[in-house]
């Protein structure tokens, strides 16, 4: 029976390289990339998931190993206690520690391009996104470029940005923690009340793509899903005037049936 149990365990790294092979050879790991930094993202995904793979495979064939080797039906002597091995204890500290420092320091190329402030490109916020429970509220600039001004366009989850062109997001949350979270564009970055905090990306296809909450904020997170429209400049263009001129008209509906 000993035998049994450790070969049902063999069936866990067996079964997660199995996975692991078929998402690699049909490519269903990830969503298509269409941003330019996204293939740093991805690198480094495959480089930490190979990693912790490998230590994955390890332990499991030395649990098998263990397993199969001292069962009860062909170890009948009395089982040895020990208590500690420093030198052991010295060793599994120093290699996961080592390997920790590594990686955080094989990624701050990565980290620089997409979060350092440096490196974030030198225009005036193309949108002004606020999550709110639970919705993005969005705001544009309009034609003067500058938000907070009478020609700023609003929108509610419905994003619309220009393909091939530097964007900057102004990231704001109204109430809770919320996650500003664009799987394609492998962007995933934190509202917090009280903060504005810039994102920037360049898209490389134009195409509809989802925006969505990555951070439980509520009873309603499920829900928190908008959608991102990448298209060419002039598309764009006609959208924000699109949305302006019904904007106006809604307006001065307003306005004439509150003199009324
Ligand atoms: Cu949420």
């Amino acid at each position: 029976m000993g035998k049994f149990w450790s070969l049902l365990f063999l069936l866990v790294p067996i079964l997660g390289v199995y996975c692991f092979v078929y998402g690699w050879l049909y490519n269903i790991w990830l969503p298509e990339d269409v941003s330019v930094h996204g293939h740093t993202i991805d690198k480094l995904f495959f480089f930490i998931t190979g990693l912790t793979g490998i230590v994955f495979i390890g332990t499991e064939v030395a649990l098998f190993w263990f397993m199969w080797k001292y069962d009860r039906a062909s170890n009948t002597a009395p089982v040895k206690f020990t208590h500690g091995s420093h030198s052991l204890e010295v060793v599994w500290t120093i290699v996961p520690a080592a390997t920790l420092l590594f990686i955080s320091i094989y990624q701050l190329n990565a980290w620089a391009e997409v979060k350092l402030e440096s490196h974030m490109p030198k225009i005036p916020p193309t949108v002004q996104v606020t999550a709110r429970q639970f919705e993005w509220r969005l705001q544009y600039p309009g034609k003067d470029n500058v938000i907070g001004t009478s020609d700023d366009i609003y929108a509610v989850n419905d994003l619309h940005l220009p393909v091939n062109e530097e964007i900057l997001v102004e990231l704001k949350s109204m109430d809770v923690l919320h996650s500003f979270f664009l799987p394609n564009f492998r962007i995933k970055q934190d509202a917090v009340p009280g903060m504005r905090i810039p994102i920037w990306f360049r898209a490389t296809k134009e195409g509809v793509y989802d925006l969505v909450c990555a951070e439980l904020c509520g009873w309603g997170h499920y829900k928190m899903k908008g959608q991102l429209t990448i298209e060419s400049r002039n598309k764009y263009d006609e959208w924000l005037n699109k949305m302006y001129e019904k904007q106006e008209a809604t307006h001065d509906t307003q306005s004439v049936a509150s003199t009324e």
